[in-house]
């Protein structure tokens, strides 16, 4: 197939799922064009079947708002045209599938036929999309779309709840690829990090509120009480300077450390022993499978796809938003030596479950009935 993809080229979420997936089908044989504004962070390979197509955003005087729907929208249309593309595929429902539907009205206009398929993967349901602003067009732009999938159940549940939609979602999980994440020697970091045997808890997150980071370091305040341990913090965003200010004023600034964006984030996590996400909010919680692969547990809430993955008890813990005292319980008793190496290995046993090799067979087969129906 020649699939075009269109997703936000950030380290977040739906960028890095939407780049992995593109580059698993193009190592599948398929012709995969990304059509963003950037180059995605991931698409750091070269693959004879991966082509990559700038969205150019004119800026003139007159528009205060560029308008990048339309700009993109135009990009489909040429990369489709241009390229003989069989199906788009939009990853997050703003402003993508608005684009798509646009796109696939001219290129219909033309007498070419495009399906578009559009994957849901949470803020775009369960935070922005919601607000009245956006609402009526992420509700037509769905059902217009000619097949549509949520990485999680509760992504899905959460859709039908909140949008009149009029047609079918597929769950499709996030991804892992565990040749990548996997546990690797890397006990020179650890015995920097930790000199004295410490424990290590790590949180990576793109700092937005959502993340609700004051839970992971109130947690790891109070863990910190109870044995020697430190925290990493992996990631940037809005919420980072007064998280900073809250761990001196906690007092554990000396152990805390703020480690930005960082791309090899599993060198880090072959060294946790713990992983924190207290989300208010989290669709399916990718950074947490990643921590799993590389046989850490977890300590999550219990919000949105969660459950979905951490297994209470087995994997790790699960809480409710915001109860940091049974997160730190939870924690005190994984951190536990006599309980540590069975989270480990029941971690990893759950990351395989997520497999990319388990989970592109399903993309692959939407693809091909939605363009069998188009
Ligand atoms: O987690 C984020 O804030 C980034 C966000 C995004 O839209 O890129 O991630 C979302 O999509 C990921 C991939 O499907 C999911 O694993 C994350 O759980 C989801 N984030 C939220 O629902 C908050």
């Amino acid at each position: 197939m020649k699939i075009g993809i269109v997703c936000y080229p950030t380290f977040g979420g739906s960028g890095v799922v939407a780049t992995e997936l593109g580059k698993a089908l193009a190592k599948n044989g398929h012709q995969v064009h990304f059509i963003t504004y950037q180059q995605p962070p991931r698409l750091d390979f070269f693959n004879e079947n991966v082509f990559y197509h700038e969205v150019n955003i004119p800026s003139y005087p007159l528009f205060q708002y560029p308008p990048y729907e339309s700009a993109l929208a135009s990009e489909m249309v040429n990369v489709v045209m241009n390229e003989n593309v069989d199906l788009l595929h939009v990853h997050y429902a703003i402003p993508h599938a608005s684009a798509a539907y646009m796109a696939k009205m001219i290129l219909r206009s033309w007498g070419k036929c495009v399906p578009v398929v559009t994957t849901l993967h949470g803020t775009d349901i369960t935070l922005v999309g919601k607000d009245a602003s956006y609402e009526p067009v992420v509700t037509f732009s769905i059902n217009e779309s000619d097949g549509v999938t949520s990485v999680s159940e509760d992504l899905r549940k959460d859709t039908y709840r909140h949008f009149k939609i009029n047609r079918e979602i597929e769950v499709i999980p996030n991804f892992i690829d565990l040749t990548r994440f996997k546990r690797q020697q890397k006990d020179h970091f650890k015995t920097a990090i930790c000199p004295n045997g410490e424990k290590l808890i790590v949180h990576t997150s793109n700092f937005r509120r959502v993340k609700r980071i004051d839970d992971a370091v109130m947690t790891f305040y109070h863990v910190r009480q109870q044995m020697p341990a430190r925290l990493l913090l992996v990631g940037d965003g809005p919420e980072r300077n007064r998280i900073q200010q809250l761990c001196r004023e906690l007092g554990i600034h000396d152990d805390v450390r703020f480690l930005g964006k960082l791309d090899a984030v599993e060198e880090i996590l072959s060294v946790a022993d713990l992983f924190l996400m207290p989300s208010e909010n989290e669709s399916f919680g990718l950074a947490a499978l990643e921590a799993l692969a590389c046989e850490v547990p977890l300590i999550t809430s219990n919000a949105g796809g969660l459950p979905e993955l951490n297994l209470q008890g087995v994997t790790g813990f699960l809480s409710n938003v915001g109860d940091v005292d049974d997160m730190v319980k939870n924690a005190l008793y994984i951190l536990n030596d006599d309980h540590l190496p069975t989270f480990k290995a029941n971690a990893l046993a759950r990351a395989k479950e997520f497999e990319l090799s388990k989970i592109l067979p399903l993309y692959e087969q939407h693809y091909e009935r939605v363009i069998e129906q188009a």
